[in-house]
């Protein structure tokens, strides 16, 4: 029987770009194959943190068709016909999907077409927020994305306020498990910093970080807009990591400005690493967030999290204690509680010892046997 296998074999389908879902998913496939699984990842290009070969990990394209007569590429049946593909070929045992639309479907119909053939394979939708939050409230993806929730052998949800969130916009008969997003402690440990921290604060300046793929849902101008404040009062830096859609808008508002000179944009990092350590604040004013990734990793290094009780911020986030939470839009309030911590050097380090203790919270050790165990339990209940 399928789960009785020591080790499984996984079919994970992704976006492979720098959002927090790929990341997640592309880490937890690593942390899978470094255990012993065997992981196939299925999506339209290499994910962006999958660098290196690795013991047990294959990756398999979605080729897209430009076949002239298409005005719309339909990247779900390509991707379809792909997960059949892989499924026969390598006698994948289960699909973990990251994304309602259009993995979930895709793997649905990929599912159907197997079944057709003899094959039973059981399929995990992971649902991460932007599929639920933004996409899913166009009433036009509401049909497609309920019927691929439901039809799902599991599905989880990365806080309780995406599940929350997902049965008040969704007639669900599915349950939704909660399983958070994670990271490996030991990847952001501090470590020695002063020749970086020496290049980007020449003169000691506090540094504040903000990293996102500059959405509007980020809010990136209230970024700016905080640091202003707190830039004529306490000598600081900012860094602004990724890329994105109002990166440009950003850019040309900060260049015209006389805090110019502190303001660096840094573009998209392979690793956010290296400038976490360096980091003293994190700055993430968002709309929504279901989880907040980024906000944990910046927590793992060691730095506070200035945010909004949006989303599943306040999940992550403890106010007063680990990092502040204020209104969306509120740049007073998040100016005034970054003031409260670089002006206060006993509490700002008394701050980021308990970031890292939070962040420890979701080690990736305490996350990965629940996604073990769901695959286990998924794959038996399939074999009956
Ligand atoms: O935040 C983004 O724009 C990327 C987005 C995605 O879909 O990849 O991230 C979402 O999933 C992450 C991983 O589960 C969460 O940590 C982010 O909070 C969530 N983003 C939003 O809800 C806006």
């Amino acid at each position: 029987m399928t789960n009785n296998k020591k080790f499984l074999k996984i079919g994970i389908v992704l976006y492979p770009t720098f959002g927090g879902s790929g990341v997640v998913a592309t880490e937890l496939g690593k942390e899978l194959a470094s255990k012993g699984h065997e992981i196939h990842f299925i999506t339209y290009s290499k994910p962006v943190r999958l660098s290196e070969l690795r013991e047990n990990i294959f990756f398999h394209q979605v080729t897209i068709s430009n076949y002239p007569l298409f005005d719309y590429t339909p990247y779900e049946q390509v991707l379809t016909s792909k997960l059949v593909d892989v499924v026969k070929y390598e006698k994948l045992d289960l699909l973990h999907v990251h994304y309602a639309i259009p993995h979930a479907s895709a793997a649905y119909m990929a599912q159907q077409i197997l079944k057709s053939q003899g094959i039973n394979i059981p399929f995990i939708t992971t649902l991460h927020g932007t599929d639920i939050t933004l996409v899913g409230k166009d009433p036009s993806f509401e049909p497609v994305i309920t019927f691929a929730i439901n039809m799902s052998n599991a599905v989880t949800a990365v806080s309780e306020n995406l599940k929350q969130d997902t049965l008040e916009h969704f007639k669900i008969t599915n349950e939704i498990k909660v399983i958070p997003n994670f990271i490996c402690p030991k990847h952001y440990q501090l470590e020695n910093n002063e020749i970086y921290k020496k290049r980007y604060a020449p003169n000691g300046e506090f540094i504040i970080t903000h990293i996102s793929n500059f959405r509007k849902v980020k809010r990136v101008d209230d970024v700016v807009k905080v640091f202003r404040k707190v830039r004529k009062l306490i000598p600081c830096r900012l860094l602004f990591v990724g890329d994105g859609p109002e990166r440009g808008n950003i850019e040309i508002a900060v260049r015209s400005s006389c805090e110019r000179e502190d303001v660096l944009f840094l573009g998209h990092l392979d690793s956010t690493r290296e400038v976490l350590n360096i980091s003293d604040l994190f700055l993430l004013p968002s709309e929504t967030e279901s989880f907040g990734l980024a906000a944990l990793e910046a927590m793992a290094s060691s730095v506070p999290v200035i945010t909004t009780n949006a989303g599943g911020l306040p999940e992550v986030v403890d106010h007063n204690v680990n990092g502040f939470l204020s209104k969306v839009g509120d740049v007073d309030d998040m100016a005034k509680n970054v003031m409260t911590l670089l002006n206060d050097v006993t509490k700002l380090s008394e701050f980021k010892v308990k970031a890292r203790e939070k962040a420890l919270e979701f080690d990736m050790q305490k996350i990965l046997p629940i996604y073990e165990q769901l695959y286990r339990d998924v794959c038996s209940s399939m074999n009956g």
